[in-house]
């Protein structure tokens, strides 16, 4: 099994790159997070947003897995379903869809405990997408949490009905606005029943049956890994583990069978959500680049913090994840720079430090630059390594010297073909 993760905030163009490997591999498999997730794929010349969907649906060949520590929103996953199969009526993906028994159902008042928080003085704002991850991995971890195979259980409906108007009482007393219980209620089963048609089976029997039999995994990972619950910038984070040890642990496949780390990362850095961003733009430059890299949150819409590249935290994410492939995405973005910075080490309190620590400290990291001459070329021409500018091959040799990683592909251009191998 190969483990695929984003090593910034996310938005990397983990769905990009996962189309462009697609080929190599009979199944993808996701291993966190839900709807919070925005995979960006163009499939015939069309921009397609993948929430909770791996990116692997597009490829007749390709089984997609829904992994056991994800977790899932019945109806967001409907419309996915829905919307894709009405967009693209030959995919018929529903039957290469599979589903763990054992990932937990997001409850449709879980999203209004992120608007509650997000909007009470008492709580601290994080800015999340309002998709109710925190709620339904915290309700998880204390097991109240429902899982999928629950469905199928006659007392299903009631016990959920209970559950459900226990948060709705709850977040109504709290002054919290939403549909009424009733609709609510009805949606939700309707929905359900839906979800109760797919493949809902033991991924881990089917995953490691499957590697058995030869078949070539990618475990896909959501979000990244300055957005992990432990190791990234917490609280400013997402509720699941997204580094790659968090695929082993998800899809119940032993780290003995992990082979290839890919690790994508952005020629620059945006972050979404709040939470200290040291090598941050804070000038005309960052409206710039959102601009012309179309930074906006692919589900929330919500415009993306922009910075330059941050060298201390990519190579804390790549000792954290043990990248054994880096791929490099958006370097188009950069075309017209004169000159292109990266953030080499930070100072904090006058002491200078090569690799985050991603602790307290880090909201004092001050970015230390280093300027590169700016490529200032046009990608649209080119396809192959040899005739890449040569500032921007400097700028690559100097991260993977830096990484001690190598830099396996980059990508120029949104289109599939805009990804270019390197030796
Ligand atoms: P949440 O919703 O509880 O997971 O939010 C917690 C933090 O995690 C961040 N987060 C994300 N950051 C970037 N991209 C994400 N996915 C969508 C996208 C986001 C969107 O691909 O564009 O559409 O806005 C994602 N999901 C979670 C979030 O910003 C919080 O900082
Ligand atoms: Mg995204």
């Amino acid at each position: 099994m190969d483990i695929l993760v984003g090593l910034q905030w996310g938005d990397e163009g983990k769905g990009k790159f996962i189309d462009h490997i697609c080929p190599n591999y009979d199944i993808i498999a996701r291993f966190n997070g839900g709807s919070n997730a925005g995979h960006t794929i163009f499939w015939n010349e069309k921009k397609v947003t993948l929430k909770q969907l791996p990116s692997g649906v597009f490829y007749s060949h390709v089984q997609n897995v829904i992994g056991t520590g994800t977790v899932v929103n019945p109806s967001q996953l409907r419309n996915e379903i829905e919307q894709l199969s009405l967009t693209y009526p030959k995919l018929i993906f529903k039957e290469r869809l599979f589903i763990s028994k054992k990932a937990h159902l997001v409850l449709p008042t879980d999203p209004y405990w992120d608007i509650y928080f997000e909007n009470s003085d008492d709580y601290r704002t994080i800015g999340t997408t309002k998709n109710g991850i925190g709620c339904a991995y915290s309700n998880k971890t204390r097991r109240q949490g429902f899982r999928i195979s629950d469905i199928f259980q006659t007392e299903f409906t009631n016990t959920i009905k209970k559950a459900i108007h226990f948060a709705y009482t709850e977040l109504t007393e709290k002054g919290v606005e939403m549909i009424d219980f009733d609709s609510m209620m009805m949606k939700f089963l309707a929905d359900i029943e839906f979800l109760k048609e797919l493949s809902i089976i033991d991924t881990e029997l089917f995953l490691n049956s499957s590697l058995n039999l030869g078949k070539r995994i990618l475990a896909e990972g959501a979000q990244a890994t300055m957005l992990d619950i432990d190791h990234g910038t917490y609280p400013f984070v997402t509720s699941s583990n997204t580094i790659a040890s968090a695929a082993c642990v998800s899809l119940g496949v032993s780290p003995s069978k992990v082979g290839e780390i890919f690790g994508v990362f952005k020629a620059y850095v945006t972050r979404v959500g709040d939470g200290p961003f040291p090598s941050e733009l804070k000038d005309e430059l960052e409206d710039e680049l959102r601009t012309k890299g179309h930074e906006f949150g692919s589900n929330t819409g919500r415009p993306r913090r922009i910075g330059w590249l941050d060298l201390p935290a990519l190579k804390y994410a790549v000792m954290l994840n043990g990248v054994t492939q880096l791929i490099m995405t958006k370097a188009d973005v950069l075309n017209e720079m004169e000159v292109v910075q990266l953030c080499e080490h930070y100072e904090i309190d006058n002491k200078s430090q090569e690799i985050a620590a991603m602790d307290d400290t880090f909201s004092l990291a001050l970015p230390k630059w280093k300027r590169f001459e700016g490529w200032k070329t046009n990608f649209s021409a080119i396809s192959k390594e040899e005739e890449l500018p040569k500032e921007l091959l400097a700028y690559i040799s100097f991260l993977t010297n830096q990484l001690q990683t190598p830099l396996n592909y980059l990508s120029i251009g949104p289109k599939r073909e805009d990804i270019i191998s390197l030796s």
